[in-house]
């Protein structure tokens, strides 16, 4: 995880919990074994979008991923099932909200309302859709939460409503353009304002 998530992170955290051992992993992923130090359910609760993520075709990854305007931030709640045990993935907020396409490709390019090139999702400049790439367990399954301060939900520019999450069968490498050479879509959700 990159230094200024993981400052969000703790500013948070520390103030519900009272401590902050679990924030203080280094990763560059998130997966089971971070955990975000907030309550997702009684959280402050702003506008929230939720996306139904489904397998594209050929493949088995499925889930949900839940988006949560939060102050300034956006609180993300990814549970998905089905990836190869302890994998890692590219996951990213693309920019329509089509998921029909059997290859997920009608969810077109990374959302990017500022034309930035793809990069780090902690170190601008990055696409507003780029997010932290995500690992499963050795189950096969990702359950984590993190937050991020440059996407909204139900207002704004940079309003995820609408859009889609797109996980990938490869792991980003964070520079790539334009999407951090993930390979092709493994799963899809639309993003639809609760
Ligand atoms: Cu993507």
């Amino acid at each position: 995880m990159g230094r200024i998530m993981q400052a969000a992170l703790f500013a948070v955290g520390c103030a519900a919990l009272g401590g902050c051992e679990t924030m203080k992993d280094t990763a560059d992923s998130v997966g089971s074994a971070v955990s975000s130090g907030w309550d997702w359910v009684t959280g402050s609760g702003g506008a929230a979008a939720v996306a139904d993520v489904k397998p594209t075709q050929g493949n088995t990854a499925a889930g949900k991923v839940e988006f949560r305007q939060a102050g300034s931030v956006v609180r993300v709640k990814v549970d998905l099932t089905g990836l190869p045990p302890n994998s890692e993935h590219g996951f990213h907020v693309h920019e329509r909200g089509d998921c029909s396409a059997p290859d997920g490709m009608s969810a077109g390019g990374h959302f990017n309302p500022d034309g930035a090139s793809h990069g780090t999702f902690d170190h601008p400049p990055h696409h507003a859709g780029d997010l932290p790439n995500l690992k499963a367990d050795d189950k096969g399954e990702v359950h984590t939460s993190f937050e991020v301060p440059y996407l909204s939900v139900g207002s704004g520019g940079s309003d995820v409503a609408g859009r889609s999450v797109v996980l990938h069968r490869d792991v980003d490498d964070y520079k790539s353009q334009p999407a951090g050479n993930s390979g092709p879509r493994i799963a899809c959700g639309v993003i639809v304002e609760k």
